[in-house]
């Protein structure tokens, strides 16, 4: 199997139970398994800022689908899970992101990779620190993750992964 890293967000609705819910899609998904899951992050919304705020995590996938069949399952479930959004960057129900798959590097209509945008966003970082294979101290964009960098995005732990859902 290829290791692949995927980015999810929800600030729309029951945000934690989308994200849990997106996992389980991806796990039961034949040729996907799920190998680790960062813990979920309250994150202020960057872009455009009038929205609420999000939910966002990571996961480390195990599959032997190619990155284009990935990001269609992908896209896929937001679209079953009826992902709602109007404005572009704006409030979303569910959001799956493919971030990186081996080393490949593509850029196509469809996708590019390693994600372009992935390298300005704390809220895709931090947890993708957390599922990071060589462990976090390997992270190769630990050097972004200033303090005031930190700060200026509002992180905040909502959830470990493997916590019971918070009733909210
Ligand atoms: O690109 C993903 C959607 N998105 C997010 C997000 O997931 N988290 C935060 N904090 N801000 C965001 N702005 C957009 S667009």
């Amino acid at each position: 199997m290829f290791e692949a890293y995927a980015a999810l967000g929800a600030n729309l609705g029951d945000r934690e139970r989308s994200l849990r819910e997106a996992v389980r899609r991806l796990a039961a998904t034949e040729g996907i398994e799920v190998r680790r899951c960062s813990a979920l992050y309250e994150t202020d919304p960057v872009g455009y800022t009038e929205q609420p705020a999000f939910l966002n995590m990571a996961a480390a996938l195990g599959t032997n689908l190619c990155p284009l069949e990935l990001l269609r399952v992908m896209l896929g479930i937001e679209r079953e899970m009826g992902r709602v959004r109007d404005i572009r960057f704006g409030p979303r129900t569910i959001d799956l992101d493919l971030l990186l798959y081996e080393g490949i590097e593509l850029d196509t209509e469809e996708l590019a990779l390693p994600h372009p945008r992935m390298g300005e966003r704390a809220f895709v970082l931090v947890p993708l620190r957390d599922v990071w294979a060589d462990g976090p101290e390997a992270f190769p964009w630990n050097g972004l993750l200033t303090e005031p960098v930190l700060k200026e995005a509002g992180i905040k732990i909502w959830a470990p992964w493997g916590g019971v859902p918070k009733e909210r």
